[in-house]
């Protein structure tokens, strides 16, 4: 079994004196801990750790993604656990007057104890917990325990006390996961989800630290910097900062300090435990931060300091953030639902972002920063934090502020009715509050939402409930998200520099006349949609509906092979129908309805070869996937221009894509473009493509017309978000698979300036195939070519006239003819080619992790070179290492 991304935490300094203020920090993170389930399970660890990668590291148990883990190991997380760690304190912090335990994160329910005192409990992994500790708890030889209960039994015990049902209840039984997660403040998904392994990690997973103090007064404290607004009218930008500690007594004179720039101010204040301080800075001082694909990302370090001793700093960026929701011209219905980001519409191409493992000690910072450059390479300009996951460490924001990918946040609400007793709700809203708060200083966050379709579940329950009970379930629902999510929110943010929206999907300010509890959220009118359709023919364009703005929509695909190899060595394992495979697919019928897709578009393999077929139906899978993508991409980046919205239906104007979903939690059958190793499905080479900033799409209506249909009609459009202009060849030929040569030559020029969608020609298409000599559609496809000037490869771009399937595919014989190192991360491939190729697949067999510079292609000339891409520096390249499997479509019709 092979197993990567374990992280390593490495503590080199065990006390340490926490920076400006006269505080001393113990660490408590690291080696040593105790794990015990008071009976049979015993081991020593390291913190941050949960009892599966401590028993893991003991070599008590198998790596849990290891085959049926995730149903065998259950019992783990159905009993209570304790942490115990012993350290000794020296006199020196001994004598200090004041002292605080204080954890990151605890997940989830737990008492805590220090020798012989009770500190208290936790029942959040969403808060960061401080305990005041009594000196007389304190001595040389101490004891911490961390006592928790199970979850499920904590969520079990809460749904009985409380005094009605909440449905959901428990997930489907495909998912094989645990009831009542709406009851615990825990990362929703670790109970299951139609994605992912029920693990619900028990344990410390963040750092904890003993804090002693010289002084009755709380140190100073920088809580939160936020960059509100700029004014039109005297180009400044307002800047809050929230600080707390101190005493009411003394003059504190802050100073505020933009590094590397000219731009400073001190002022002298009193106040009583928090303040917030609005700085004024002009524009002349800052460049804007720009989303990916719009510009740079410069960031500032603002450094706050007290006596010239430096409290605390926050890097930040300079930009505004509007949700347009207008009304159109006389006549359209509904409001636009799009983001300006200083004053510019921007078009959303993003994707869902998920928890990328069940033990996020195991997630390194590389591997996040990988997936996001992985989004960032594949020209996307925001994620969506989905709200059944967590709120990321900090590091994760500070790589999106890097790299200009815009975050629309949910808070972590998922798919479910929740309890609104006092106490839950007190919860909720320490936990807005405190990650807020965290994570407000950060340019990449744009929105925050309350939940992930919860409004649409709560539509679906008021239908089938009896209609007195309607109203009152309204009211929960307000109770939770209006009055106190969105309360909580405008207390730490009440300038209000980011937008919030109830529930995804919504219809957005529209949803605030029906109070916020609408009839049907997903109006196409208003706000965003997801979508979801499997039985349809999802590379239909017209099967998809105009909508304002779709915050999801996807299909599922199989990961590659070696991904199932990482998991088992059984090749009984390796079908797409075996007991492991049906283990981990998790939303009901999955298989079934990808194996529907495939068939209605593409061949179907007829090999006898079980590994072959296996690996073939994986492919397929991909493929569809793929097309699905590039399908409704197209569609909503067609539907963009807001004078394209249909008269007659009020449709048009859509602002935005996010496909479901980015990123695997673990390796399964699943709506992701990215494995859970990080290896890029063929859909995440189809979103770089889909998602580029200039761009063709052609369009043939009817969609599948015959030849000899006189109305149908060949579309060729150019989609361009460059503000600069440039002028570019378009190169049009109509081809079929037999031979490299076209049937026909069409030349045009596109010019970029201004962002939009131009019509570029028209065909009627029945002529156009008279001439191009094409009798039928399944002889003929049409390849258009976007060439900037310049060394940039042209964007090829490519349409079916017939299904896939209905083609007749020759033998393009692919082979490698060079392998050539071209740096120490990339390497050069050249492929040959005897006839065209579809859907060519290149894979590299060595577990180098990396990826192409295309991927998934359509081969029509002889000769191609594609370069791999290396995350890490490749070392003595022995091209033997290097054997590059091509598959294309050709493969599967082979017995
Ligand atoms: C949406 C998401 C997720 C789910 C996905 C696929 O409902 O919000 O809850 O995993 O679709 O079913």
């Amino acid at each position: 079994m092979t197993y990567q991304g374990f992280s390593v935490f490495i503590y080199l300094s065990f006390i340490f004196l926490f920076s400006g203020s006269n505080s001393t920090r113990i660490t408590l993170t690291g080696d040593n801990w105790l794990v015990s389930n008071g009976s049979t399970l015993r081991a020593t660890g390291a913190v941050p750790g949960t009892i599966h990668t401590i028993l893991l590291s003991a070599k008590m148990i198998d790596d849990p993604y290891w085959g049926f883990g995730d149903t065998s190991m259950r019992s783990l997380i159905y009993q209570s656990w304790t942490f115990t760690k012993n350290f000794s304190l020296q006199v020196d912090f001994l004598n200090l007057t004041q002292f605080t335990l204080h954890f990151d994160q605890i997940d989830t329910v737990s008492n805590i104890t220090l020798n012989e005192c009770f500190l208290g409990n936790t029942s959040s992994m969403f808060i960061a917990y401080t305990f005041s500790v009594q000196r007389t708890c304190l001595h040389t030889d101490n004891v911490l325990r961390v006592e928790f209960m199970s979850p499920v039994t904590y969520a079990l015990n809460q749904a009985i006390s409380y005094n009605k049902t909440v449905q959901p209840t428990c997930p489907s039984s495909v998912q094989h996961g645990e009831c009542h997660v709406q009851f615990i403040r825990k990362e929703p998904c670790s109970f299951s989800w139609d994605w992912g392994p029920a693990f619900a990690p028990i344990g410390i997973t963040g750092n904890v630290y003993l804090e002693g103090i010289n002084s009755s007064v709380p140190p100073l404290q920088l809580d939160s910097v936020n960059v509100i607004s700029q004014s039109s009218a005297t180009k400044v930008w307002q800047v809050d900062v929230r600080l707390s500690g101190g005493d009411n007594t003394t003059m504190y004179k802050f100073d505020f300090q933009l590094k590397n720039t000219a731009w400073s101010f001190n002022t002298t204040v009193r106040f009583n435990q928090k303040i917030t301080i609005t700085l004024s800075v002009p524009d002349k001082h800052v460049q804007l931060w720009w989303p990916n694909g719009q510009g740079d990302q410069p960031l500032y370090e603002l450094i706050v300091s007290n006596n010239n001793q430096s409290i605390d700093s926050r890097f930040i960026g300079f930009r505004t953030v509007e949700l347009v929701q207008s009304n159109y011209s006389d006549g359209i219905n509904g409001t636009s639902f799009y983001f300006r980001i200083n004053s510019r519409p921007i078009f959303i191409k993003g994707s869902n972002w998920i928890p990328s493992d069940s033990f996020q000690e195991r997630v390194t910072n590389e591997k996040l920063e990988q997936l996001l450059t992985s989004a960032k390479l594949a020209n996307m300009n925001m994620l969506r934090i989905w709200g059944g996951g967590i709120y990321e460490r900090d590091y994760f924001y500070e790589i999106a502020d890097r790299l200009g990918i815009m975050l629309w946040h949910d808070f972590m609400f998922a798919c479910s009715l929740y309890p609104v007793d006092d106490a839950f709700l007190l919860n909720v809203r320490n936990e807005i509050l405190y990650q807020v708060e965290r994570l407000q200083s950060h340019p990449s966050i744009v929105l925050w939402a309350g939940n992930n379709e919860n409004e649409m579940i709560l539509a679906y329950y008021t239908k089938i409930i009896p209609p007195e009970e309607r109203e009152p379930l309204r009211n929960d629902y307000r109770k939770l998200y209006i009055y106190t999510i969105m309360a909580a929110v405008a207390e730490v943010d009440p300038n209000g520099s980011r937008p919030f929206v109830p529930s995804s999907p919504s219809n957005g300010l529209e949803s605030a006349k029906e109070n916020y509890t609408a009839q049907n959220p997903q109006d196409p009118l208003f706000g965003d949609v997801h979508y979801y359709n499997y039985f349809m023919d999802t590379w239909k364009p017209d099967n998809y509906p105009i909508v304002r703005f779709m915050s999801e929509t996807g299909v599922e695909s199989m990961p590659s092979i070696e991904t199932w190899q990482q998991v088992s060595n059984s090749t009984k394992d390796w079908n797409f129908r075996s007991a492991l495979v049906q283990n981990r697919e998790h939303h009901g019928n999955g298989q079934e309805e990808m194996m529907l897709q495939i068939e209605r578009n593409l061949p179907l393999p007829v090999t006898n070869n079980t590994l072959t077929k296996f690996t073939q139906l994986i492919y397929l899978t991909q493929i569809n996937q793929a097309m699905t993508l590039k399908t409704v991409s197209d569609h909503c980046r067609l539907n963009s221009p807001v004078d394209m919205i249909n008269p007659n239906t009020s449709q048009g104007n859509t602002m935005g894509l996010m496909y479901w979903q980015l990123n695997d939690i673990w390796q399964a059958p699943t709506w992701s473009s990215i494995e859970y190793e990080l290896k890029w499905k063929m859909a995440h080479y189809y979103a770089r493509h889909m998602y580029s900033p200039g761009y063709l799409v052609m369009k043939l209506t009817p969609y599948l017309s015959s030849v000899n249909d006189p109305t149908a009609r060949l579309w060729l459009y150019y989609v361009n978000e460059f503000v600069n202009s440039t002028l570019n060849d378009v190169i049009c030929t109509v081809n079929s698979l037999d031979k490299f040569d076209s049937r026909m030559i069409m030349t045009y020029t596109v010019s970029t300036g201004s962002p939009g969608v131009e019509l570029v020609d028209v065909w009627i298409y029945a002529l156009l195939m008279e001439q191009s000599g094409c009798s039928t559609s399944n002889q003929c496809l049409m390849l258009c070519s976007l060439c900037y000037l310049g060394d940039q490869p042209c964007e090829q771009q490519t349409i079916f006239f017939a299904r896939p399937k209905d083609y007749q595919l020759y033998n393009p014989n692919l082979r490698t003819i060079s392998i050539r190192q071209r740096s120490s991360t990339e390497i050069d491939f050249t492929i040959n080619a005897d006839n065209p190729a579809l859907f060519v697949w290149l894979d590299l067999s060595n577990g180098v992790s990396g990826y192409f510079s295309s991927n998934g292609f359509h081969m029509f000339e002889p000769e191609i070179t594609v370069t791999f891409k290396s995350w890490t520096s490749l070392t003595n390249i022995d091209s033997a290492n290097f054997d590059l499997r091509i598959t294309s479509l050709y493969d599967v019709t082979k017995p």
